[in-house]
């Protein structure tokens, strides 16, 4: 008897376990647009039409491979509208009683797929590198689990960047040749892939159905299926893996991407394989194309980062993603959905954000992620912002980077101190202070930098939880050096700014 197996629209890999296991004379492959996945967050048009287009191309493939693939579109009138229910309706046509699956990347489609009245074969996803097992055993008995040690065992494993026992070039990181300031210019941009006969009937669909979502759907330039991913990831080695590492942390008012891959949503996807990404790197390392300051930490974001942010998500369990250690409540301000601001910084991000469905990692955490967190933005809604408009989200590299990372709402499992800072770590990474409202030296006073005010706002407001860690005891210091009406009217113009934002006013 056939068994169905399962490929969900972030699996869209040859070497799936589900795929391995299963027997493709007999069994069947299910593939289904549903609404429940493209409603239980309202996702970015362009992150669904990737997800759709990406969908169709895989199939198409399977079946060329010799696989019979039962298809389901979103509009087709027996669509089911879940994974479960499309599961259930298929296993009535076949008479199939069993279903292989790769566990999905979220706890709510893995419990949904436990509860299927079907025997469930569900198998590990061995895309990444380090099993769920292989995470545990290394978080056993560990006071802190530091994304550092991860990555050391990580390199060892993999033997990636290895000389012998020892990390090639004498040491494990580079950080300190990177984060230089924003460059002049940059020299090159991201492939653009021109829609095919696929990608618009996708694009059509997706601007019916989701037309009114937050985020611009056109121009569509992304890739769609290994072959274009593969290109983007040769053309990201050639010209911008050289300087990736230099300003890795880099932001520019008048560039989006800077240095960086721009592959992460063909990575989730499953269109990129992790490993194959750094073996690229580290060819181009050993062939003389890229320092080993480039290579060292685009590859740590890889093998470090991304595996590590994923074995946290699963070992916490199903509660990570309503946590809220600082007990921060004040909804997210609508500047995050568009409604405009006078903070050149944010503002950029956001504008970026609804037209790409894109932006690189110290937008997200020193902008966006650092003015949610001091304005003390619950952190639940700042998650369900995240996962809502960047095309690379899913729940397990989102929440942990969202709730953990960002808005240290995990109470330190992933920083062992909050990502804050004031206007100037944004001044000297950019140059969007130049073209701002605000006066990024101004501490106090009508034009203060908001980033400044809210800086101390933050410390102060969390002073008992903060002022015994060795590395914000500083802080502290300088704020009592501070003469009492100065630290008054800080604390009086934060709470007037605040105030503001939170009638609705335009700040
Ligand atoms: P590059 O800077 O070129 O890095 C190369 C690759 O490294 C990325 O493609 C990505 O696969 C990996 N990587 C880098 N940093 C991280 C990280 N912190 N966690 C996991 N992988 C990493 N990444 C997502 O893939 N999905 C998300 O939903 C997501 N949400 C984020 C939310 C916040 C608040 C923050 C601070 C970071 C988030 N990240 C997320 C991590 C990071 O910002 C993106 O992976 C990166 O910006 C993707 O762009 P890129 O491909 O140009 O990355
Ligand atoms: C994100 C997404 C969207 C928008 N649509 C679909 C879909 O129609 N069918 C599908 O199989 N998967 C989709 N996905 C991806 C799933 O939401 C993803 O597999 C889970 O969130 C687990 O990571
Ligand atoms: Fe952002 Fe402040 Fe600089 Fe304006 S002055 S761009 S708000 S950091």
């Amino acid at each position: 008897m056939s068994r169905l197996v399962l490929v969900l629209g972030d699996q869209l890999s040859d070497g799936l376990s589900a795929l391995r296991e299963a027997d493709r004379a007999s069994d069947v492959v299910v593939m289904a647009e549903v609404m429940a996945e493209a409603t239980y967050v309202a996702h970015h048009p362009k992150k669904i039409a990737l997800i759709l287009a990406a969908m169709r191309k895989f199939a198409r493939h399977l079946e060329a491979e010799g696989w019979q693939v039962c298809y389901t579109r979103l509009d087709d009138p027996a669509n089911a509208g879940s994974i479960p229910g499309e599961l259930l309706r298929r296993a009535e046509e076949t008479r199939a009683t069993a279903v292989i699956a790769t566990e999905p990347g979220e706890w709510r489609l893995i419990r949904a797929l436990e509860e299927l009245p079907l025997t469930l074969h569900l198998l590990e996803d061995d895309r990444f590198l380090a099993s769920h097992g292989d995470f545990e055993s290394w978080a056993r008995g560990r006071k802190a689990l530091r994304m550092e040690y991860f990555y050391r065992e990580m390199r060892r494993r993999t033997g990636l960047l290895m000389a012998g026992d020892a990390p090639l070039g004498g040491q494990w990181n580079f950080d300190h040749d990177n984060r230089k300031p924003a460059p002049d210019a940059v020299t090159t941009r991201p492939l653009h892939f021109a829609p095919d006969a696929v990608v618009n009937e996708v694009l059509d669909l997706v601007e019916t159905r989701f037309g009114a979502s937050f985020g611009r759907l056109r121009p569509f330039a992304l890739a769609t299926d290994r072959a274009q991913a593969r290109q983007a990831l040769a053309h990201f080695l050639r010209h911008a893996l050289p300087h990736f590492g230099d300003y890795q942390d880099a932001m520019l008012d008048g560039h989006r991407t800077l240095y960086h891959a721009v592959i992460s949503p063909y990575l989730n996807i499953g269109l990129l394989d992790p490993l194959e990404v750094c073996r690229a790197a580290e060819a181009e390392h050993a062939s003389g194309a890229a320092p080993i300051n480039a290579v060292e930490g685009f590859i740590r974001q890889i093998l470090g980062w991304r595996e590590y942010v994923r074995g946290i998500y699963f070992l916490e369990g199903e509660g990570y993603t309503a946590r809220n250690h600082l007990n921060h409540q004040r909804p997210l301000p609508d500047l995050y959905w568009g409604a405009g601001t006078d903070m050149r910084c944010v503002s950029k991000a956001v504008q970026q954000t609804e037209e790409d469905a894109y932006a690189h990692h110290i937008q997200r955490l020193m902008v966006t992620g650092n003015f949610a967190l001091l304005a003390g933005v619950d952190p639940a809604e700042v998650h369900d912002w995240y996962l809502r408009v960047y095309l690379d989200a899913f729940e397990w590299v989102e929440a942990p980077n969202v709730i953990g990372m960002s808005q240290f709402a995990d109470g330190g499992i992933i920083a062992s101190k909050p990502y804050v800072s004031s206007g100037n770590y944004i001044d000297r990474m950019s140059d969007h202070c130049r073209h701002c409202a605000y006066r990024v030296k101004d501490k106090t006073g009508p034009k203060a930098c908001p980033f400044n005010l809210l800086y101390w706002d933050f410390l102060i407001r969390h002073r008992a939880r903060f002022e015994g860690n060795p590395r914000m005891a500083q802080m502290y210091r300088t704020w009592d050096r501070m003469d009492d009406s100065r630290r008054a009217t800080v604390l009086q113009d934060a709470a007037a700014f605040l105030g503001r934002m939170d009638r609705g006013a335009r700040v």
